[in-house]
């Protein structure tokens, strides 16, 4: 199993940390991001919307960092990780989806920004991480993790980017219950970081 890789994205990060915590050897091919290889014509041949990660599995060919987490922990990690009950993977796949809006639209563009130069409005991302983390802390309050008794991959999506959200500006200090789950998340067996997540 192959994945296309960038060592500083946190979308990447989140394959490669579930990999690790379910046991699932990945072979890593990092992309020369900076020199445009993502934007060339074989990767735009595997993912036409020019995003990494692409996970490459046999036949089965996946773009999108939380479509390529359901893939994994369904295919497999058993239920241990995504539970297969409608109501309870409804829930799971509503946490993705707020990594994939909320969170890659708050934290991370604010990332982006700060570190890479990228062209984005921060008020709005300011904007929008003052709506989702209360509701990240409010949910945390309640619960050790966000969806069952126990980590899934709704946590696994959601924490890279809430993890960097230093990086872009973003405290965390007034949410105290987000930082007492990052630190479950990181006492996980086989938990690895990446830069600026120890
Ligand atoms: N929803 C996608 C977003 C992927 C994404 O935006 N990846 C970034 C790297 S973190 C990228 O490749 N951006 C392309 C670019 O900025 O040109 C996912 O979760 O995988």
């Amino acid at each position: 199993m192959k994945l296309y890789d960038l060592e500083l994205s946190g979308n990447c990060y989140k394959v490669r940390l579930f990999c690790a915590l379910a046991g699932i050897p990945v072979t890593l091919h990092p992309v020369d991001f900076m020199g445009g290889e993502h934007k060339t014509a074989p990767f735009l041949a595997m993912n036409p919307l020019g995003e990494l990660p692409i996970l490459q599995d046999g036949d089965v060919l996946l773009r999108d960092s939380q479509a390529i987490l359901v893939y994994l922990a369904t295919q497999y990690g058993g239920e241990a990780w995504c539970p297969k009950d409608p109501a309870h993977l409804a829930e799971v796949i509503a946490w993705l989806s707020t990594a994939a809006n909320n969170i890659q639209h708050g934290p991370a563009d604010a990332r982006l920004i700060e570190l890479f130069g990228y062209p984005l409005d921060k008020a709005s991302t300011v904007a929008q991480s003052d709506f989702i983390l209360p509701v990240f802390e409010a949910q945390l309050s309640r619960h050790d993790w966000l969806v069952l008794n126990r980590p899934t991959i709704a946590d696994i999506a959601n924490f890279p980017y809430i993890a960097l959200a230093h990086q872009g500006g973003i405290s965390l200090a007034a949410y105290p219950a987000i930082r007492q789950w990052m630190t479950r998340i990181q006492a996980l067996p086989n938990f690895i970081g990446m830069p600026a997540i120890d």
